[in-house]
């Protein structure tokens, strides 16, 4: 088997990290070489499945440009979790940083975000993702009818991509976010503040975030009943 098949196949487990003295299966030094290139490998599957998952999204996103009067989708952007923030993950589940750890842990490492014009659309498009032949739907979060409790809204799928090699097939996780313009504006914002502050938020900071989240919100329902009313597209 080679390394590739190796990899995805999900045999190994191996250390991806040296951070911690405690470690008992810390490689040898002679091996880390070998586990970078299968935790690059590992990123590049994961690259495939985006790609894959994004193509299908634009692919929707022209049908609906040529067929309707109406897009459901706005845009699409993607992302591969970056290595601190696998690792920063991986610390606060206190789970041990091998390649299956991760695999089992870390269901975010391909993202793919679609943000669309109404709330009712962020639900078509999830129900046209689950009537994809390759992508199987393994866990929803519902953070839109359940948001967070700092305000976060979004609907998070977790999906089980399939994706072909050259000689081998292989499902891959990837987390898509679908959420409206107005949750998406909140989530960026809150995202940059909490970077740049690099601590917890304050009690007041939080509470007008969240105060913030609820006006958009409040402003996506208004925007749904306009919708409603304009007679546009009901999926
Ligand atoms: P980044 O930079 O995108 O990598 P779990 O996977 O269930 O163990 P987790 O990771 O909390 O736990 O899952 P969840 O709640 O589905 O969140 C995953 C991603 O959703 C986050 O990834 C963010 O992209 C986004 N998200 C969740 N909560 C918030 C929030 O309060 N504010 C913002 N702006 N985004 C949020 P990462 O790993 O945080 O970051």
């Amino acid at each position: 088997m080679t390394d590739f098949e190796d990899i995805i196949n999900n045999e190994n487990d191996t250390v991806i990290n040296e951070k911690d003295d405690e470690m008992v299966y810390l490689p040898q030094t002679i091996d880390y070489l070998d586990i970078e290139k299968q935790y690059k490998q590992l990123m590049f599957i994961h690259e495939a499945a985006i790609e894959q998952v994004t193509a299908k999204l634009n692919i929707l996103k022209g049908e609906f440009q040529f067929s309707n009067d109406r897009n459901p989708i706005s845009s699409v952007c993607s992302r591969i979790k970056s290595k601190e923030s696998i690792i920063g993950k991986m610390q606060k589940k206190g789970v041990p940083f091998t390649i299956s750890a991760l695999l089992e842990n870390v269901k975010d490492i391909a993202g793919v975000r679609v943000i669309c014009p109404f709330i009712e659309d962020v639900y078509y498009v999830a129900r046209m993702l689950a009537r994809q032949p390759d992508i199987e739907i393994l866990e929803v979060k519902d953070y839109i009818r359940e948001p967070k409790d700092n305000g976060y809204r979004s609907l998070h799928l977790i999906v089980n991509d399939n994706v072909t090699f050259s000689n081998v097939s292989r499902g891959v996780t990837v987390e898509i976010q679908i959420r409206t313009i107005a949750m998406d504006f909140w989530a960026s914002t809150e995202h940059q503040l909490r970077y740049k502050k690099d601590t917890d938020f304050s009690r007041e900071a939080h509470d007008k975030l969240k105060h913030c989240a609820e006006l958009m919100a409040e402003a996506d329902r208004e925007i749904q009943d306009l919708a409603g009313d304009f007679d546009l597209n009901q999926w």
